[in-house]
């Protein structure tokens, strides 16, 4: 089974995403329809650029260093697909497969999109612009793996590693560029990178190893610093599953984690002004383990780590999880808690984070599939992953160069994500405006309240990031407010307005409680702007 089998057993939401070879896949590789609606809904106008098109014979004589093309076909326009475009398939150097589409009306852009998880098929996040006039490439990273949790293509491999790491999203850029200008016969006028939780990994790796490839980067969810994941997964794998021989046995059961949210809301929803299910600002927020009745002891200890996040000694690794994230017991239970009987079956793992913390070490850090989590001593830690994280990490604040190039980038995470904790995204944020005090000119970051994993939950977390990005890029636009919709059957049933961190959006009151112009901001010194 995969990933998607396992959310299967445990339903988190009816998302989907287009791959490459046209089958929908659910789930986090995939859990990105959200950004492929708002790219479908976008209202960026076109360029109605002049281009000069290759015949689809002239395209297949095309030579490129390193690069072969494996296939190269006309698709038509029908209802599902109203732009007709080229695909073009290849493989760059001995592995690194991509996935080209090339509209017949192009607006004169050029979107990449990023992948999920290990990646391992060719996935583009961002393939649905195609429909929008926008070229558009994705990749498989250098390796083929389907389930998308397993780390195995890594060992032993460090060719694999390192395309995986950075390299392959660049080349794949790279090549994808050249093959427009041969196609169009001008070059792109701007280029954007669009990816979600490994794709928001992707997305800020480029801006800071690669700042001239896009002009536009939006890094959703970011999987960003690989390495402090691993240990985070770890941290917990070890409170939750003591003894691996019994990873079927989860120490945190269903009926706990309704508790624990049911306590959570009544303890924290209020506290921002309005009673509506969700935790807008989970640091300014009052929340108490030890006041949520009917667990064990055992088990709030296991909660307690599942917050803690990662320690060596006292210096903190990752952190945890932020209070509001258990808003749906079935993805913790997919992603952090376990235990999925079918995953345990298939693969002897319980859940996805155990998979993925459990899978880095063993594929991309030791090169042993037989490493033994439970007896992880985190006192190593530096020296264990320096080699590791040269290549997989994108924890650098530094964003001068993308910076002097005129480069813009959007982060953003959602509160309730329960894969990725959220806050390890705002403390490399807080890094940024560090290193740069006047970061916010280049680089924003919004914190999307009720959001789960790049998508869905209780809060209204639907942006069309693509739009938002190319209007800061293309007309100076800056997003000082974003309005996030939660709709039902493609109608908006809620807005709220999203502001740069620090500041969120509290309730004026009195307004409907549906709609973003109810909302003000609030910066977490108190003062309302
Ligand atoms: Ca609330």
């Amino acid at each position: 089974m995969n990933a998607n089998d396992a959310i299967a057993v445990f339903p988190i939401e009816s998302m989907s995403i287009q791959t490459a070879s046209n089958e929908t896949r659910p789930l986090f590789k995939a859990s990105f329809l959200v950004l492929l609606i708002g790219m479908l809904a976008g209202t960026t106008a076109s360029f109605g650029q002049s281009t000069n098109q290759l015949s689809i014979d002239a395209v297949r004589q095309l030579r490129l260093p390193d690069v072969v093309l494996e296939s190269v076909k006309s698709v038509g326009s029908d209802s599902k697909n109203p732009k007709a475009y080229l695909e073009v398939n290849g493989v760059i150097g001995t592995s690194i497969r991509f996935e080209l589409l090339l509209p017949e009306d192009w607006n004169g852009r050029f979107v990449m999109g990023g992948g999920g998880g290990f990646v391992g098929t060719v996935q583009n996040m961002a393939r649905g612009s195609v429909n929008r006039g926008y070229a558009t490439v994705g990749t498989d990273t250098g390796h083929h793996d389907e389930s998308g949790y397993l780390a195995g293509w890594a060992i032993d491999n460090l060719e694999a590693k390192v395309n995986f790491g950075h390299l392959a999203v660049h080349r794949t850029a790279e090549v994808a560029k050249a093959l427009i200008r041969d196609y169009y016969g001008s070059d792109c006028k701007y280029s954007y990178f669009v990816g979600c939780s490994r794709g928001g990994g992707q997305a800020m790796m480029e801006a800071q190893r690669y700042p001239r490839d896009f002009d536009g980067i939006v890094a959703g969810a970011p999987a960003f610093n690989w390495t402090g994941l691993a240990a985070m997964s770890v941290a917990i794998a070890q409170a939750l599953y003591p003894d691996p021989a019994t990873l079927d046995h989860p120490v945190i059961t269903k009926e706990s984690l309704e508790r624990l949210q049911a306590s959570i809301i009544e303890q924290c929803d209020a506290q921002d002004g309005l009673k509506d299910g969700v935790v807008q600002n989970p640091p300014s927020t009052h929340f108490d383990l030890s006041m949520v009745p009917g667990i064990t002891e055992e088990q709030r200890k296991a909660f307690e780590a599942i917050y803690r996040g990662a320690f060596n000694g006292n210096v903190q690794i990752y952190p945890g999880y932020s209070p509001g994230a258990e808003c749906d017991p079935g993805q913790w239970i997919a992603w952090i808690t376990g235990s999925v009987p079918p995953m345990v079956a298939k693969d002897h793992v319980p859940d996805l984070m155990f998979a993925f913390g459990t899978q880095i070490w063993k594929g991309l850090v030791f090169n042993d599939p037989d490493w033994d989590y439970s007896r992880y001593n985190f006192s190593s830690f530096e020296r264990d992953t320096r080699l590791a994280a040269s290549f997989l990490n994108a924890t650098s604040p530094n964003l001068d160069a993308f910076k002097a190039r005129k480069g813009k980038l959007i982060i953003w995470h959602g509160w309730a994500d329960p894969a990725l904790p959220p806050q390890a995204t705002v403390d490399y944020y807080r890094q940024v405006e560090a290193h740069d005090p006047n970061a916010a000119e280049y680089c924003r970051l919004f914190m999307v309240p009720g959001c789960l994993h790049c998508g869905g939950g209780p809060g209204a977390s639907e942006v069309d990031w693509l739009s938002t990005i190319a209007d800061w890029v293309e007309h100076s636009q800056s997003p000082d407010k974003v309005i996030a919709s939660k709709s039902e059957s493609g109608n908006a049933q809620m807005t709220r307005p999203l502001f740069p961190y620090p500041r969120y959006a509290v309730y004026n009151g009195s307004g409907d409680t549906k709609s973003a112009e109810s909302f003000v901001a609030k910066s977490p010194a108190g003062l309302t702007h």
